[in-house]
C-alpha cells in the first residue's frame, strides 16, 4: 500500500523578504504565531536551527539553553508538531568568519565544537534524535586559504565530537557546492557519504539533500537520492526548485522544472521514504515581491505541487514503463512521462 508523507519546514521559510540588496519588506512574525500556522498549511514537522529554538543562546549556560528548549517542545506538544530536526548555525558568528570546524584558529574551531553540542543539547529538548549540518563556510574563497585534506580531517573530528557527545544522535549532512563559499569542502552527497565513512560511526552519519543544492551543482536531485538511498543514508530533504546556476534561490518546489521535480517525488514514494519516520522537507522562500498577507503561498503551492505528483507517479503505467525499457525504445518512454505530466 501506498505510505503517507509527513512534511516540515524551518521557520525562516516564513521570512521577511530582506536579500544582500535591500532591507526586508514584510513584517516580521514571532515565533510563536508561525508555529500557529503549520497545521493550518497542511505541515506536521517543524525544522530548527539552534537558535530559532533558544534566541542568544551564547549568552546562556547549557542548562539554562535545555530550560529554554523544553518551553519551546510544550509549544510544539500545544500545537501537535514534532520538531525535525535541529542545526547548528555555525555561519553568523564573529568567531565562524573563517568556517566553524574547519577554521584555521583553534579557538574558533572550538567554539563551532561547543556551539554543536548545545545544540544537540536542544535536539535533545526538542526530542529529536537528528542534526543536520550545513556547512556553510567550512570551504574557502582563494584556495590557498586552508588545506584541503586537513579541512576534511577537522570535519571529521567535529563529527566525531559531536557522535561522541550522544550516542543516539543522527547527523544529516545537507551538501551544497557554493554559497556563500566560492568552493565548499563538501559539495555534493557523495562527498558527504565519503565522509561519513571516515567517521567513528558510519552509520549515524547521512544527508539531507536539497534540489537547489544538487541544481547548483549540476547534478539532478532524484539521482543524488537514489545515491544516498542506495547508501542508506537518505535522512532527509530539502525540496525546492532553482533556476540555472545562479544564487540559492530556494524557489517553491516544482516551479522551474515539473519533470525534474516529478522524478524526486517519484523516487522517494519508490522507496518508501518516510517508513522510518523521515519526514519531507521544503526549504522554499517566498519571493522578495509577494505581499505579507499572501507571504505562505510559496510553503501550500510547494506542498500541493508535491501531492499532485505523487498522484501522477502512482498512477503511472509501469507495465508500459517496463515494456519500453525491455524494447529500449526510450524516446516513445519519453513521450509517455511528458503525456502524462500534460495530463494526455
Ligand atoms: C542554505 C540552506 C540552509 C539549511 C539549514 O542554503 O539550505 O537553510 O537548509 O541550515
Ligand atoms: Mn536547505
Amino acid at each position: 500500500m501506498a505510505g503517507t508523507f509527513r512534511l516540515s519546514f524551518g521557520p525562516w521559510n516564513i521570512h521577511e523578504g530582506g536579500d544582500p540588496f535591500g532591507p526586508t519588506v514584510r513584517g516580521g512574525i514571532e515565533f510563536a504565531k508561525k508555529l500557529e500556522c503549520y497545521k493550518q498549511l497542511g505541515f506536521d514537522g517543524v525544522q530548527f536551527h539552534d537558535d530559532d529554538a533558544v534566541p542568544d543562546m551564547n549568552d546562556l549556560a547549557p542548562d539554562q539553553i535545555v530550560a529554554k528548549a523544553a518551553d519551546v517542545k510544550q509549544l510544539l506538544d500545544d500545537h501537535g508538531l514534532a520538531a525535525e530536526f535541529v542545526a547548528p548555525r555555525l555561519w553568523e558568528d564573529e568567531r565562524t568568519i573563517d568556517g566553524g570546524y574547519t577554521s584555521n584558529d583553534p579557538a574558533c574551531r572550538e567554539f563551532a565544537k561547543e556551539r554543536s553540542r548545545r545544540t544537540i543539547d536542544i535536539a535533545n529538548a526538542l526530542d529529536t534524535k537528528l542534526v543536520v549540518l550545513w556547512l556553510a563556510r567550512e570551504g574557502t574563497y582563494i584556495r590557498e586559504a586552508k588545506d584541503s585534506k586537513i579541512a576534511v580531517d577537522r570535519l571529521v573530528e567535529a563529527i566525531n565530537d559531536m557522535l561522541a557527545w550522544d550516542p543516539n544522535i543522527k547527523i544529516a549532512i545537507e551538501p551544497k557546492p557554493n554559497e556563500p563559499m566560492d568552493q565548499a569542502y563538501i559539495p555534493t552527497t557523495g562527498h558527504a557519504i565519503a565522509l561519513a565513512y571516515l567517521t567513528d560511526d558510519p552509520k549515524r552519519v547521512g544527508v539531507n539533500i536539497e534540489s537547489a543544492h544538487a541544481i547548483l551543482a549540476g547534478l539532478d536531485p532524484s539521482d543524488e537520492m537514489g545515491f544516498a538511498l542506495a547508501c542508506d543514508r537518505l535522512y532527509t530533504v530539502h525540496l525546492n526548485d532553482q533556476n540555472g546556476l545562479k544564487f540559492d534561490e530556494d524557489k517553491s518546489f516544482g516551479a522551474v522544472d515539473l519533470r525534474r521535480a516529478f522524478n524526486q517525488v517519484r523516487i522517494l514514494d519508490e522507496y518508501d521514504f518516510g517508513k522510518n519516520g523521515e519526514f519531507v522537507g521544503l526549504d522554499v522562500k517566498a519571493m522578495r515581491t509577494q505581499r505579507t498577507d499572501v507571504a505562505t503561498k510559496h510553503l501550500t503551492n510547494s506542498r500541493q505541487i508535491f501531492l499532485n505528483l505523487l498522484e501522477l507517479a502512482r498512477s503511472l503505467d509501469k507495465n508500459k514503463i517496463d515494456q519500453l525499457i525491455t524494447q529500449r525504445d526510450y524516446e516513445e518512454l519519453e513521450m509517455l512521462i511528458i503525456n502524462h505530466l500534460m495530463g494526455k
